[in-house]
C-alpha cells in the first residue's frame, strides 16, 4: 500500500493526541493532518482547525491535502453528552454522516470509526459480553455509537465503503487526559495518586468495568487499519478486550507502588452509566478475524503508567 494521506478528526482528544503521534511516527508528519476544534500548544504541524458540522470545509481540507484515509475520533463522551443530548447527538452521529458522506463522494480509501462500550445496555449480558448482542444504550452518547455502527455498516454494504471500527473499553494512558467519560476515574486516579495520595472516586468500589491500556488502544485501531480488507468481517464495532477491574482493585493495585494511597467513594450520576454497562468482553471475533491481542494487564499497566507518569509529575 502506498503511504497514505491522513485526516485524524478530534486530534486533541484523550485518544486522539496519542493516536496522531503514532501515526506521524509511522506515515511522516506531513502525511497527517491533525483538526479540532481547538488546538494545543504543543500540536505539531500540520493542524488546521474544524468543526466536523462544517461539511464544506471538511470536503475543502480533503482536496487541499489530498487525504484518502479519515480517523473520525470528534465526539462528545458519555458524562459530558448528558448535559447537552441534542448538541451532542448532533455532534457524535451527523458528525459521522457528514463523514461517511465525504468518504462515498470522495473515494476515501479507508474510514475508522471508534464506537465503545456505551452501546451496551441493561438488556445485554453483562459478563464475556459476545460480539453480537442486544444494544438499548440508556446515554445519548451510547445512542449515537449505536447508531452511528449501524450507519457504518450501512455505508459499507449499500456503498462499498471501506469502513472499520471497535468498541473502546475504558482507555488508560499517561499521556493525555480523558474528558467527560464514565472511565475518566482510572485515569485520575494515577494522577491523584501522585499528587495527593488519595482519591475520593465517583463510582462505587464495586463497579467492574472493561478497561484497556492506551498503547494496546492505540495498537488494536492501527492493525484494524492496516488489516486486508477481506479480513475485516464486522462493519460495525468489533469487540475489543484486554482487562476488566473495578475501583477497589485499581486502588489495591496502586497501593502495591505507594502503600499510603487512599480511596474513598462519592458515587454520582456516572454511577448510573456505569451499571448499564457491561463487566467482560468476549472478543474473540477481532482475535481470529485480524489478529487482535492485548499486551497490557492491569499490572503491568501500573508499572508503566507511574514510570512515565513520575517523569511528568513529580
Ligand atoms: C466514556 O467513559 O464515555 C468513554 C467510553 C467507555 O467510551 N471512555
Amino acid at each position: 500500500m502506498n503511504t497514505p494521506r491522513i485526516l485524524v478528526t478530534g486530534a486533541n482528544g484523550q485518544i486522539g493526541r496519542v493516536l496522531t503521534a503514532k501515526l506521524r511516527e509511522l506515515y511522516g508528519n506531513n502525511n497527517v493532518l491533525a483538526t479540532d476544534i481547538t488546538k494545543h500548544d504543543l500540536d505539531s504541524e500540520p493542524f488546521e482547525f474544524l468543526d466536523i458540522l462544517n461539511h464544506q470545509r471538511t470536503l475543502e481540507i480533503i482536496d487541499d491535502y489530498k487525504i484518502n484515509q479519515i480517523y473520525h475520533l470528534a465526539a462528545i463522551l458519555s458524562a459530558n453528552g448528558e448535559w447537552n443530548p441534542v448538541k451532542t447527538w448532533n455532534i457524535n452521529l451527523n458528525g459521522l454522516l457528514s463523514v461517511l458522506e465525504i468518504c462515498r463522494e470522495k473515494n476515501i480509501d479507508r474510514m475508522f470509526f471508534p464506537s465503545t462500550i456505551a452501546v451496551f445496555g441493561n438488556t445485554t449480558p453483562r459478563l464475556d459480553t459476545p460480539q453480537d448482542v442486544p444494544l438499548l444504550p440508556t446515554t445519548v452518547y451510547g445512542m449515537s455509537k449505536t447508531s452511528g455502527e449501524l450507519w457504518c455498516n450501512y455505508y459499507h454494504k449499500r456503498y462499498g465503503v471501506d469502513v472499520r471500527s471497535v468498541r473502546y473499553p475504558g482507555i488508560i494512558g499517561w499521556q493525555s487526559l480523558p474528558a467527560g467519560g464514565t472511565t475518566d476515574y482510572a485515569v485520575e486516579i494515577y494522577h491523584a495518586a501522585l499528587k495527593e495520595g488519595h482519591y475520593e472516586c465517583f463510582l462505587n468500589a464495586d463497579t467492574r468495568l472493561p478497561m484497556m491500556y492506551m498503547d494496546d488502544a492505540i495498537k488494536a485501531t492501527i492493525n484494524i487499519m492496516q488489516a486486508d480488507p477481506q479480513e475485516i468481517k464486522v462493519r460495525y464495532g468489533y469487540n475489543l478486550s484486554a482487562m476488566s477491574f473495578t475501583p477497589a482493585e485499581i486502588a489495591a493495585e496502586i497501593k502495591k507502588h505507594i502503600p499510603g494511597f487512599t480511596i474513598s467513594y462519592k458515587p454520582d450520576f456516572r454511577q448510573d452509566i456505569a451499571a448499564t454497562w457491561t463487566e467482560s468482553i468476549d472478543d474473540s471475533k477481532a482475535r481470529e478475524d485480524w489478529k487482535w491481542s492485548p499486551d497490557f494487564d492491569l499490572n503491568s499497566m501500573t508499572i508503566d503508567m507511574f514510570k512515565h507518569l513520575k517523569e511528568i509529575i513529580l
